[in-house]
């Protein structure tokens, strides 16, 4: 049997997202934590199918368009990957609400988005450009110690910025191109000890370092749920990050925070308090 699926795909800073407008699985109606539910138990060959080898990558982030059940929205959507399915994806909603937009679906102005984790709010400028008020961010614990195989003791903070996040400053390996093979070890390594040590719920490690570009904050490596690498600067991963520099008190609200990540492309965030 065969199954025509229309796609359209895009990249955010270097990382892809696919959407998939027509030929998606029926998932029926109700609150989309429910429709993701459906997606996973009945559905989940279609996810692999659309966004894994031989139609796909491991890389690519998958974005159902779904019809919203909070009226206020403008769209629904479910974000997967090559082994699952993803609260939030920052950089998959700005592919998300640019491929809207390119296909005439929004206008500039706000878009209001549903995803399985909340509301998320995007707004697309004049000149073409989207930013989006994420879903509550914020730190579950700070000082972690893990031990990790092969490396010691490796300290971080776990938060949540959409998706969960063990977050580290680690100064080895280097945080450049050529060391990505080497950083993909100790990620990997990190997130086995976090899962392993009280946190089985952390399925991406995001690794912090010095920026390279003057101006910008900071550089980061990002591990995803799949055991691929993030090459945006991961959305979700600098709320995290920011949520962490609102507990430190290092970062005051409405500051900018510019996230360089592992192949150069930046996000800018800033953060305000939640009532
Ligand atoms: O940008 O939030 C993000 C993201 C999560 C996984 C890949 N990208």
């Amino acid at each position: 049997m065969t199954r025509e699926i229309e796609f359209v795909d895009s990249h955010t800073a270097g990382e892809p997202t696919r959407v998939i407008f027509e030929g998606g699985p029926d998932l029926g109606s109700g609150p989309l934590p429910e429709r993701l539910e459906r997606f996973r138990e009945d559905h989940d060959a279609l996810r692999m199918a659309t966004v894994t080898e031989p139609r796909g990558a491991d890389v690519l982030v998958g974005a159902l368009h779904c019809e919203p059940s909070d009226e206020s929205c403008d769209a629904g959507v479910i974000f997967f990957n090559n082994v699952g399915y993803l609260g939030m994806c920052g950089q998959g909603l700005i592919g998300f609400v640019e491929t809207l937009r390119y296909l005439g679906r929004v206008e500039s102005g706000v878009c209001r988005v549903e995803t399985p984790v909340g509301i998320v709010e995007a707004k697309v400028n004049d000149a073409g450009a989207i930013t989006f008020d994420n879903v509550v961010s914020y730190r579950k614990a700070d000082r972690v110690e893990l031990n990790v195989s092969g490396y010691g003791s490796v300290l971080g903070d776990v938060a949540w910025g959409g998706n969960w996040f063990f977050l580290t400053r680690e100064p080895r390996p280097k945080l450049s191109f050529n060391s990505i093979p080497e950083l993909l070890d100790l990620t990997r390594a990190i997130r086995e000890a976090v899962n392993q040590q009280g946190y089985p719920e952390v399925d991406h490690i995001e690794i912090f370092g010095d920026p390279i570009r003057q101006g910008n904050q900071s550089r980061n490596f990002v591990l995803c749920p799949g055991l691929e690498y993030d090459r945006s600067p991961c959305g979700t991963g600098t709320s995290a990050k920011l949520a962490c520099l609102a507990a430190d008190g290092s970062l005051a609200p409405g500051e900018k925070w510019v996230q360089e990540g592992i192949i150069g492309t930046s996000f800018t965030g800033c953060f305000q308090l939640s009532e």
